[in-house]
């Protein structure tokens, strides 16, 4: 209940903030978008996870209005870029599922896109597998419509869920997300075998696959043999602040 308060607070004090880490495609290096992550700094200067607040925030309803902003930021950050001058093909944008089922989340995305200008192709929402268990009756109907937006869908943490692959058949989803836990195991005993299975199934329905956590060349060299598409991790660059995007592309090879 404290941490709650606290939260709330530092939401109002604007001590939650985005930060911004580049996705790249694997074979050509090419940046392809940034992943929008939320971080909190608390006024001890202490970092809280998400995976500590977003719970959190979930429970109060805070993760509406929270969810909002984040959503509004990224397009405006995205839209930003792209004035700039850079070649991006998109901002991916991590979404609850307690916020995916809020009857105005529709809404919420088509006022973000509109009030910020942005070009709903460029924008991804990463969904878990848990929205596509959430037993929302019209959720589908929703992906449909942001699919006839141009709106593009990612899976986060494939294979870490309890959920059936039904979905992944019927559901217009455009990428999976090999979770990083996947991508460590590559240099262990287990060796690439989950994350080789998880292209493999990527491949074999049409969609993207990207790796996050990718954190020494032994993993980017395994994930390129085996054709995963595209990445993310601390090898290629730690989540950034909005004003180190710029240099950062320039600098990038
Ligand atoms: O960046 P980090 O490893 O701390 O993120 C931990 C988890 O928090 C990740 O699973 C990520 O999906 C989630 N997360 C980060 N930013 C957001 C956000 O803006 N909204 C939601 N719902 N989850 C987020
Ligand atoms: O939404 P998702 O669970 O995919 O969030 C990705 C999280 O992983 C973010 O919190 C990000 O900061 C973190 N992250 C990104 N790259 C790496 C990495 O190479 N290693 C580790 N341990 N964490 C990473
Ligand atoms: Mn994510
Ligand atoms: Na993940």
């Amino acid at each position: 209940a404290m941490l709650m308060q606290h939260l709330h607070k530092a939401f109002d004090a604007e001590r939650l903030y985005l930060m911004y880490q580049p996705q790249i495609e694997l074979a050509t290096r090419r940046v392809v978008g940034f992943e929008a992550l939320l971080r909190w700094r608390t006024d001890e200067g202490k970092m809280i996870s998400p995976t500590e607040f977003i719970p959190l925030a979930e429970h109060s309803g805070l993760i509406i209005s929270l969810g909002a902003w984040v959503l509004r930021t990224s397009c405006f950050t995205m839209r930003q870029l792209l004035d700039d001058g850079h070649k991006l093909d998109r901002i991916g944008v991590n979404v609850s599922a307690i916020q995916f089922r809020q009857p105005d989340f529709m809404k919420l995305v088509e006022s973000a896109l509109r009030d910020s200008g942005l070009d709903p192709h460029y924008l991804e929402l990463e969904i878990t597998e848990s929205v596509t268990m959430s037993g929302a009756a019209d959720f589908e109907e929703t992906l449909d419509k942001m699919k006839s937006l141009g709106i593009q869908i990612a899976i986060d943490d494939f294979g870490t869920g309890f959920s059936s692959l039904s979905y992944l058949d019927k559901l217009p989803v455009d990428r999976l997300k090999i979770d990083r836990a996947f991508v460590n195991q590559i240099d262990s005993q287990g060796g690439p075998r989950i994350a080789e299975l998880i292209t493999q199934l990527g491949k074999k329905l049409g969609l993207k696959v990207i790796a996050e956590g990718i954190e020494t060349q032994a993993h980017y060299d395994a994930l390129l043999r085996m054709h995963c598409d595209e990445g993310q991790g601390f090898l290629i660059a730690r989540p950034m602040m909005e004003n180190a995007i710029g240099a950062w592309l320039g600098e990038w090879k």
